[in-house]
């Protein structure tokens, strides 16, 4: 990752949530026929919300996605949201920076929009898509205010199913109510995915956010919690099990304080570090 991350930074990462069933894969599957008529490389993450043992919804991401499956142009990876190893964010954040340094003009990731993890892909995506529908209890009320916070842009799916325009109306009203603290009023577009309608507004609607340039402060904010991640996780690599156990059973009996251990690790990390620099020389 160290030496392909000087290849990366090209592509545009877009993430799309939302409840499932929405029409997620059929939209991400919709705007990756039209990136691709414009010549635009596409890398497609799809995080899948069920137990990885199944296999069940990788497959039918899969087969939904087949349009491209011939594409050399378009690579697509699932990913199991349960059992990554610390967290959903590093494992997916790493596939999309290998999917930008390869070469990808723009990296799709999809995500069922039910808990942290839609929290998460919003930090990593340069544009965070929320897809809604009408009709599936998706009235405004019962939307999550965090869904409202972290769409840069809502796309109202299956308009062609009654009470699009209800759905349409009473987001829109709720958005004047209460505005980002970015000051970012998330457009609204209705799409009829399946039929590849209202695609090329999903894009312009993007363009438009990302024409902003919230992008930088963004970006600064998200590597600033990623860096934040990977220092803790390196730390906790750094440390024998056995050691924790230890120095648990020690403050327990009150034979050590919390305090002291945490300083003495982190010196005996210094010091490590000033051996391995020591040989190198
Ligand atoms: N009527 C209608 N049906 C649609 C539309 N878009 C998608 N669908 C259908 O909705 C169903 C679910 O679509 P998916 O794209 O698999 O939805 P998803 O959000 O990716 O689903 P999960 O990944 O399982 O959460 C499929 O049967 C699609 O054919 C649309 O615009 N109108
Ligand atoms: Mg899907």
């Amino acid at each position: 990752m160290r030496e392909l991350f000087p290849h990366t930074g090209r592509a545009k990462i877009y993430g799309v949530t939302g409840a499932p069933g929405a029409g997620k894969s059929t939209l991400v599957n919709a705007m990756t026929a039209q990136l691709r008529s414009n010549g635009l490389r596409v890398g497609i993450i799809a995080v899948d919300p069920s137990s990885p043992y199944t296999g069940g919804a990788i497959l039918g991401d899969r087969i939904r996605m087949q349009g491209h499956y011939a594409d050399e142009q378009v690579f697509i990876r699932s990913m199991a949201a349960r059992g990554a190893m610390g967290g959903l964010a590093p494992a997916t954040l790493d596939m999309a920076l290998l999917m930008d340094a390869a070469g990808m003009d723009a990296v799709i990731v999809e995500t069922v929009g039910v808990g942290q993890d839609e929290v998460d892909i919003a930090r990593l995506a340069d544009v965070t898509l929320v897809v809604l529908t009408p009709g599936l209890g998706d009235d405004v009320q019962t939307i999550k205010a965090g869904i409202l916070e972290i769409a840069d842009v809502f796309v109202i799916n299956k308009a062609d199913q009654p009470g699009a325009e209800k759905l349409e109306r009473e987001l829109r009203s709720s958005l004047t109510l209460g505005a980002r603290p970015d000051g970012w009023e998330a457009p609204v577009v209705k799409t009829i995915a399946s039929e590849g309608k209202g695609i090329a507004e999903v894009f312009e609607a993007a363009e438009r956010y990302l024409a902003r340039g919230a992008g930088v402060e963004r970006t600064e904010r998200h590597w600033r919690e990623r860096l934040r991640e990977m220092y803790r996780e390196r730390l906790l690599e750094a440390l024998p099990a056995e050691e924790l156990d230890r120095a648990a059973r020690e403050v327990a009996a009150r034979r050590a304080d919390p305090y002291g251990i945490v300083e003495a690790w982190l010196d005996a990390c210094v010091a490590k570090k000033n051996q391995e620099t020591e040989i190198r020389k």
